[in-house]
């Protein structure tokens, strides 16, 4: 008897079990595009696009290799708009003996699956997500007993279980674990995007783009010009143009920050890893192959592994670990609602209307960005974690619940309480000027701290460490900032903390 198989919109590859397993002439592949996965966060309309177009054009390379594949469009009259409905809909016409589908890269997807065979009343498999390199047991493993879960002692039992960037001694290339020392450089004058692959817009894709304006008019983000790779094929080939062209300055400004340049010397190839169009694996080895050849330095090589093999699998691990919980954490009590300017993009603050420039043109904005911009300012100025999580999961193409919830709630906002971060990443306008361009076209000035003009995230990064002080006074990596509020004395403390709260009421009334 048939078995079904169902395919979800980000598990776009045939070396999962669902689709290596499938008997070509008995079995169906279902892939459904659906509103409810495509309103459940106002996700950007490029994320949207991408991802249906990349979900057909797999269905299509799918039928070209013999397998029968139920694909559901968007507007398909019958179309039930969920994907619980669309595979009630299979298994009413299909009558299969059993269901098998990956598992889902977020929560409550999982767990509405699970609910779901019961009513179905046919067998339904959850298999694991093989993409990963790290299982849960094996996170696990690693975590349980252990006082702090730290991802630098993840990364380096991944660099050894997998033999990547070690030598035959077991050592690690170079002598060091580690080179984030090195890749820390501010930008220097000039600093720009190098060239990227651009693919010409087929059919498929011109099909995609049209339904998308027609039934996400009011979405966010522009849909065009649209420049994602759409096939696996396509993929590679950005892939292949990164390590051979861009690699080799990965490393050394991957912390830096300049107008008009979103992507630097990024890879982007987080959307077509978390899609499925990519192999984390197959990207890992080639990096390290271009180091070993002498086409790339150790730390740009390196630098780009560990956010793939440590980081990219370590915020999954974590993820699965403490969820459902997880996304409610709200360690430092934060609540303060998400200004509109996150939205709109409309705010005198020049480094935070840049982020949000390239966020609505591109569905993308480098690491750096997302941490010490967007995310520091809603660390300091003490937004809700819940809406902030909901905007980094709607705003980028490569966001999905198990990457995106740790990285903001535990990276940025410290709202897990200290379980991925060993402090917090609060920063002022210093860091902001020092690793950036953006400081001199900005109506405030990096300068200053209090008065007409100061830059909003001196005051409140001040303010926030006052406020916290009770927590972060005895970690162990604060205590010179401390120090240093202390000798401030008490009148500059009351004038920056008034400061603070003038900027919030701002924020607030849509000033800022
Ligand atoms: P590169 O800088 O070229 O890095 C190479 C690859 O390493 C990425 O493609 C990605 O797969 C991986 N990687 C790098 N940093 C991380 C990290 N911290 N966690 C996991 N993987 C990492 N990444 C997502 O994939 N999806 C998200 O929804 C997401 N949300 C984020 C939210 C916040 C607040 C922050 C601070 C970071 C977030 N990240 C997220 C991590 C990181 O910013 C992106 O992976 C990266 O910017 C993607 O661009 P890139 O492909 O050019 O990455
Ligand atoms: C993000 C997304 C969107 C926008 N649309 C669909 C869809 O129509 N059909 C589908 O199968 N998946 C979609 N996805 C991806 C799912 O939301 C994703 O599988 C879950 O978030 C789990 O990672
Ligand atoms: Fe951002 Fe402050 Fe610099 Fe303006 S002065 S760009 S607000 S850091």
């Amino acid at each position: 008897m048939t078995v079904l198989r169902v395919i979800l919109g980000d598990q776009l590859t045939g070396r999962l079990e669902v689709v290596a397993g499938a008997d070509k002439g008995r079995d169906v592949i279902l892939i459904a595009e659906v509103m409810a996965e495509a309103t459940y966060v106002r996700h950007h309309v490029k994320k949207i696009a991408f991802l249906f177009s990349a979900m057909r054009h797999f269905a299509e390379a799918l039928r070209a290799a013999g397998h029968v594949v139920r694909y559901v469009a968007l507007d398909d009259a019958a179309n039930t708009q969920s994907l619980e409905g669309e595979i009630r809909r299979a298994v009413a016409a299909l009558q299969p003996s059993r269901i098998v589908v990956t598992e889902p890269g977020e929560w409550r997807l999982r767990e509405s699956l699970k609910s779901l065979e019961a009513e179905c009343g046919v067998p339904l498999d959850i298999l694991p997500d093989t993409r990963f390199l790290c299982t849960h047991a094996e996170f696990d493993a690693w975590a349980d007993g252990r006082r702090e879960l730290r991802m630098e002692y993840f990364y380096r039992e991944m660099r050894r279980r997998h033999g990547i960037l070690i030598e035959p001694d077991g050592t690690p290339a170079g002598g060091r674990w580690n080179f984030d020392a090195d890749n820390r450089k501010p930008p220097k004058p000039g600093l720009a995007s190098p060239r990227r692959v651009s693919f010409r817009k087929d059919a498929i894709t011109l099909a995609v783009l049209d339904l998308v304006r027609r039934h996400f008019p009011d979405g966010y983000g522009r849909l065009e010009p649209f420049h994602f790779a759409v096939t696996r094929r396509q993929a590679l080939r950005e892939l292949d143009h990164f390590v051979a062209a861009i690699l080799p300055g990965f490393g050394d400004h991957q912390d830096a920050m300049v107008r008009g340049e979103p992507y630097l010397s990024h890879s982007l190839l987080a959307a077509y890893l978390n899609a499925g169009l990519l192999d984390p694996l197959e990207v890992c080895r080639k990096a390290e192959t271009a180091y070993r050849e002498g086409l790339a330095p150790l730390n740009a090589a390196e630098g780009f592994i560990r956010q793939i093999l440590g980081w990219r699998e370590y915020v999954r691990g974590l993820y699965w670990r403490f969820m459902p919980g997880y996304v409610e954490r709200n360690a430092l009590g934060a609540s303060e609602p998400l200004p509109w300017f996150y939205w709109s993009g409309e705010t005198r603050m020049a480094c935070m209307r840049e982020a949000f420039a390239q966020t609505r043109d591109h569905a993308y904005s480098h690491h750096i960005q997302r941490l010490m911009v967007t995310g520091n300012f809603a660390l300091l100025a003490g937004l809700d974690p819940k809406a902030v999580h909901e905007w980094y999961l709607a705003v980028y193409a490569d966001a999905y619940e198990w990457v995106e919830a740790p990285n903001t709630l535990g990276m940025a906002l410290y709202a897990d309480g200290g379980l991925l971060a060993s402090k917090p990443y609060a920063a002022s306008g210093n860091y902001i000027n020092r690793m950036s361009n953006f400081c001199g076209g900005c109506a405030y000035d990096p300068a200053r701290s209090v008065g007409e003009g100061a830059c909003p995230f001196n005051a409140l990064y001040w303010d926030f460490l006052a406020r916290h002080r009770d927590r972060f006074s005895r970690n162990a990596r604060m205590p010179h900032v401390y120090a240093t509020w202390d000798r401030m004395g008490p009148d500059k403390q009351a004038a920056l903390r008034h400061q603070a709260e003038a900027h919030r009421a701002a924020m607030r009334e849509g000033r800022l």
